[in-house]
């Protein structure tokens, strides 16, 4: 009945890397977010949508929490993933399979102290662990916040991802669906686009390299026999970085490349023609003007 149906945001927050990009994509069952095993890999607020019987649950895939920020890159991701906090009607807040809990995780305990919305905590890679370790994991989380919920999931198995999805909707008001159910995400075509080479970047670089990129598109055409034409610049902070990228005889582009095209080819369900250019931009992670060409710009500053 239309009039029962819930819906609201929910805000994943939690450590880089412990798999809230690789959540978010399994829950509404599609990729829109990049995801990688380095740390930092998601630099913006990524909204994506969730529509079923019970109602929709919009989520917000944020950057990593980390304490100590070391370029204005850093303060801008870390403004977007406190300042999330703010339109949650629950958080979900994500933490590996271990009781341990790091200062990251106490700096977040901290700034939940603050938020009204209740939270749910997941507990991710249960496939990592001994299926017996789970029970205790969850008894000794309990003792550091009044969580709504507890649910431990596998993020990449699929593992409790429908039992999450009922806690969460546990947790929502009833109300009217924020968005068309066809429209999955906020972010655009060129966007997706600009994230998935970046992705490349991420996952064949090894080290520091791919920490101080950022992908722009210059040309984003459809064309009328359904080949889209995409001209895109890796922007690096140094030229040895570019020749790096680059590789001999440009190997290493042509590799990101082909793989960016690859995925690239899936989402668009067509061919793409993707050509490729590095670029270097000095500090360009202390450069607010940069940053915001880039993308990495608070909306509430423009
Ligand atoms: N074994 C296992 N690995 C996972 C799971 N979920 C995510 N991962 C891996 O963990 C790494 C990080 O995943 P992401 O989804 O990019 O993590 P994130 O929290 O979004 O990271 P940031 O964007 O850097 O904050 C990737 O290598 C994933 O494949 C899981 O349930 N089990
Ligand atoms: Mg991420």
């Amino acid at each position: 009945m239309e009039d029962k149906l819930k819906s609201g945001f929910a805000v994943i927050i939690g450590r880089p890397n412990v798999g809230k990009s690789t959540l978010m994509n399994h829950l509404i069952g599609q990729k829109i977010a990049i995801t990688s095993a380095k740390p930092q890999t998601t630099r913006n607020r990524i909204e994506t949508v969730y529509t079923d019987d019970q109602g929709q649950i919009v989520f917000l895939d944020t950057p990593g929490y980390i304490r100590q920020t070391k370029n204005k890159l850093g303060e801008y991701m870390m403004e977007i993933s406190v300042g999330s906090l703010n339109d949650a009607d629950v958080v979900l807040w994500m933490v590996e399979p271990s009781s341990y809990m790091g200062e990251a995780d106490k700096s977040i305990l901290a700034a939940l102290e603050k938020v009204k919305s209740p939270v749910i905590l997941v507990i991710n890679k249960v496939d990592t662990v001994e299926k017996t370790t789970v029970p205790n994991l969850i008894k000794s989380w309990q003792e550091a916040y009044a969580f709504a919920d507890i649910v431990p999931v596998s993020g990449l198995r699929n593992v409790n991802l429908t039992d999450l999805k009922d806690a969460i909707f546990k947790q929502l008001p009833y109300g009217p669906l924020y968005f068309d159910p066809e429209e999955l995400t906020d972010q655009t075509m060129r966007q997706i686009a600009a994230e998935t080479i970046r992705e490349k970047v991420l996952r064949l670089l090894t080290a520091e390299i791919p920490h101080g990129t950022a992908v722009t598109i210059e040309k984003f055409h459809t064309r009328a026999d359904g080949l889209t034409e995409i001209e895109a610049s890796i922007i690096c902070e140094k030229a040895s970085h570019k020749g790096i990228i680059i590789g001999k005889g440009g190997a290493m582009l042509k590799r990101i490349g082909t793989a960016a095209r690859r995925d690239l080819e899936i989402l668009l369900d067509g061919r793409v023609f993707l050509k490729l250019f590095v670029k270097v931009r000095k500090d360009w992670r202390d450069n607010a003007l940069l940053l915001k060409d880039y993308g990495y710009q608070n909306k509430k500053d423009t």
